[in-house]
């Protein structure tokens, strides 16, 4: 039985609503590692890495804008040691799964997880999360973690943000709905593969998942999945900072993650996965998080049969 660890990134440093901090315990109390018990794997969960309080920064410390981001520091301090957790795990023979925290967490995960390995990455998410502090219109960091890990802009000078091991064309977008005109740009001059919900639309979720595989998979050492809750439907997602209509629907989800599933039995192939932007503030009676917890198990073989 393969070993889950779960690793909490309880940071909201970079989204613009605060409560998103609270996602890893909502996760948790959701119910997740008996949904991963029964799922098949053997969870282990190392509790939650020591994220400050913004409230306990000192005033009269430098002000948390650098450049245009948004509390640069803070989440470079907490993504620095969550990619050393995030590779030990994978040096152990462990499997990485870690809870947000906003989406900046995923720079660690990333740099963790493509620490010693060519990784492709498959973004399920509303948005785009291509800016640099040179694009975005926010400021928020969490709208820049795939920025980051590529490198662009600013992060190119950034090693701890800036993973080589992630190249553009072994990232595919599934989902996409809401991108700043800056990023459309970008988005269209790289070398990613974007599908966006009118894709999904048209083919059909699995055909899309099955082709977001192909592209990640294609001559690296593993994938890694992010799941970006805003990316369902805030009808059945509202527990979310940034909802943006028209996202996929409870069962386009589950087949989505059952379709990777499918594909890591028969090949092993995903080798780390976050589950981030769960706003427990924001949400209702915890939908959101058991929504997580169960699409988590679906991605690690839970079946209706
Ligand atoms: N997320 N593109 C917008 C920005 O501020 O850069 C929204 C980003 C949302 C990020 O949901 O992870
Ligand atoms: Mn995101
Ligand atoms: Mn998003
Ligand atoms: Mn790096």
């Amino acid at each position: 039985m393969s070993t889950v660890r779960i690793i909490g990134t309880p940071m909201d440093y970079g989204a613009n609503r605060r409560g998103v901090d609270m996602g890893p315990s909502a996760i948790r109390y959701a119910g997740l590692a008996d949904e991963l018990e029964a799922a098949g794997v053997d969870p282990v969960d190392t509790g939650d890495l020591l994220v400050p309080r913004a409230e306990a920064r000192d005033p009269d410390a430098d002000p948390p804008t650098r450049g245009d981001a948004k509390f640069l520091r803070e989440i470079e301090d907490v993504c620095s040691r969550l990619a050393t957790d995030v590779s030990e795990t994978l040096a152990d023979g462990a499997f990485p799964l870690v809870l947000g925290g906003d989406h900046s967490v995923a720079i660690g995960s990333l740099n963790g997880s493509a620490d010693d390995a060519d990784v492709g990455v498959i973004w399920f998410d509303a948005h785009a999360d291509l800016n640099t502090p040179e694009t975005s219109p926010s400021g928020n960091v969490h709208g820049m973690p795939l920025g980051a890990v590529l490198g662009r802009g600013v992060f190119g000078q950034l090693e701890w943000a800036h993973a080589p091991g992630v190249r553009e064309s072994s990232i595919a977008y599934v989902g996409l709905r809401s991108i700043d005109d800056r990023e459309r740009e970008l988005v269209q001059e790289s070398e990613m593969t974007a599908f966006t919900m009118a894709d999904i639309d048209e083919r059909g979720i699995t055909a899309v998942v099955e082709d977001a595989l192909a592209v990640a998979t294609d001559g690296t050492d593993g994938v890694h999945v992010s799941l970006d809750l805003d990316w369902l439907d805030p009808k059945t997602a509202p527990g979310v900072g940034t909802p943006v209509r028209g996202g996929v629907t409870y069962r386009e989800a589950h087949a989505a993650l059952e379709t990777i599933s499918d594909r890591h039995e028969r090949d092993d192939v995903v080798r780390s996965m976050d589950v981030v932007e769960v706003n427990p503030i924001l949400d209702e009676a915890n939908e959101t998080a058991t929504l997580a917890a169960d699409l988590t198990a679906s991605a690690f073989g839970k079946r209706i049969l």
